[in-house]
């Protein structure tokens, strides 16, 4: 449904419909088209799915920080679509979910978006689209891509910058997974046959090829619909100089990175060990299934190496231990889990409620909130804040200050508290990156005063 702000242009545009603020007569900084796409993971494996632009991940789009840009994103498939510019401060009726207000991707239509991107850093974008227990649509898809907001600052020196993305294919439901003595009443899961780093599976991709001394700069992205990610380069460590876009207040060297759904990390790596290494997860399950990619140095030779890390894993790390400044007002969230039985489906809850039946919450422009979420399920859950960034105040009753994300892993049983200063008025998701979670419950709505509820936001997705 088209409001007063969006129209179908007339001028020679012909399907164009224009977001809030767009024109018809500018050209677009990125084009993006949504088709069916045949992805050769392998020598005759190949994964039918869809993607941008044909290739997976999409197209890596690098704009100015501030400076205003012009999104075209046709749809070439036939069903709706949405295209969110994930960890973007930019207005609902752009950022990409239906239920904030941001108008589908029609089938056969082009979607035109116009923002300023901000803030700077490794951002990204996906499909918002949610198919419910349907794994053919949404995040389990190849629509990702890179969108990286350049504002000029220096990294520090680095010799060579290598993108890097993960994801799992062919999923399909099963029961038994994760199934517990103490738990019998579990419900299915989603799992997977294969996996990718940018798109091609461990031996199958072009080697990152490095000289010994360089300093490498990766930045690292979960685009996977539900599986944790602890990527490691055998024999090295990785500093941490950025999470979510955001500078960390602590640089620390680490042996593993853990990534939820969503998340996004820069790491530095100092090429100090010549040899072929595998980088790639430290779960065997997921390397196996090919999420991993060869690492070259110059002359060396030979089949490559893994050496399993230490998985160890703190966000406290990367924190101040400084308190958070004080909150205006706290929101405290229970999530909690109705088990779906050996042949249903889970379903998630925040504070008892399953979307769209949520309480939702009203913000004041100015107002500095903190998110309390207390998880009661023994599952992680990458809970994600739209159009906004947070600071972790704690993690596990461990008090924090200066970390900025916009996902953070909230583990099985603890507490985290994330502030964020309600600056960006609009309707604003709150949401679990984790597809099968979101898709069955795990989402809620908050609206500034004025705000009107947008009519997708009554909208059931299983
Ligand atoms: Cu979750």
């Amino acid at each position: 449904m088209l409001d007063r702000r969006q129209f179908l242009c007339s001028t020679g545009m012909a399907g164009v419909v224009l977001a809030n603020g767009a024109n018809a007569a500018e050209s677009a900084d990125v084009s993006l088209s949504i088709g069916r796409h045949a992805l050769e993971i392998a020598p005759n494996i190949v994964i039918p799915t869809t993607a941008y632009n044909h290739q997976v991940p999409g197209p890596v789009i690098r704009l100015r920080k501030g400076k205003r840009a012009v999104l075209d994103v046709t749809n070439n498939t036939e069903i709706s679509e949405l295209a969110h510019w994930h960890g973007l401060h930019i207005p609902s009726d752009v950022d990409g979910a239906e239920e904030q207000g941001t108008p589908p991707v029609l089938p056969g239509r082009t979607l035109r978006y116009a923002f300023e991107p901000k803030p700077a850093g490794t951002q990204w974008y996906h499909t918002h689209t949610m198919g419910g227990a349907n794994l053919s649509v949404g995040t389990y898809t190849g629509l990702y891509g890179f969108f990286i907001i350049d504002d000029g600052r220096d990294k520090g020196l680095y010799d060579q910058e290598i993108l890097l993305s993960m994801h799992h294919w062919l999923p399909h439901w099963e029961s038994g997974l994760h199934m517990r003595p103490d738990q019998p009443d579990h419900g299915l899961e989603v799992n997977y046959r294969y996996a990718t780093m940018n798109g091609r599976m461990l031996g199958h991709n072009d080697p990152i090829k490095v000289r010994e001394g360089q300093r490498v700069l990766f930045r690292i992205l979960n685009a996977d619909a539900t599986e944790m990610s602890w990527t490691a380069l055998s024999g090295h460590k990785m500093r941490v100089i950025e999470m979510d876009g955001h500078p960390v207040p602590t640089q620390r060297d680490i042996d593993v990175l853990m990534l939820g759904p969503g998340e996004r990390a820069d790491v530095v790596i100092e090429m100090n060990r010549p040899g072929v290494w595998v980088m790639g997860s430290a779960v065997d399950d997921s390397r196996k299934k090919g999420l991993g990619i060869v690492v070259e140095y110059e002359h060396a030779k030979g089949a490559a190496q893994w050496i399993a890390p230490k998985r160890e894993w703190d966000y406290l790390w990367f924190g101040s231990a400084t308190p958070a400044a004080e909150p205006d007002e706290r929101f405290e969230f229970i999530i909690d889990k109705i088990a779906g039985g050996a042949t249903g489906h889970n379903q998630w809850t925040m504070n008892g409620r399953l979307w769209p039946d949520i309480e939702t919450k009203r913000l004041v422009k100015g107002r500095r909130y903190r998110l309390v979420f207390k998880n009661a399920t023994d599952h992680g859950h990458p809970m994600h804040l739209h159009r906004h960034s947070f600071e972790v105040a704690s993690y596990k009753g461990v008090p924090s200050s200066g970390l900025l994300k916009d996902v953070i892993n909230v583990m099985p049983g603890i507490t985290v508290e994330l502030d964020f200063v309600a600056n960006n008025p609009g309707p604003t998701l709150l949401h679990c990156h984790q597809s099968k979670h979101q898709e069955f419950g795990l989402m809620a709505l908050l609206l500034y005063e004025g705000d009107a509820v947008p009519a997708a936001a009554h909208k059931h997705h299983n």
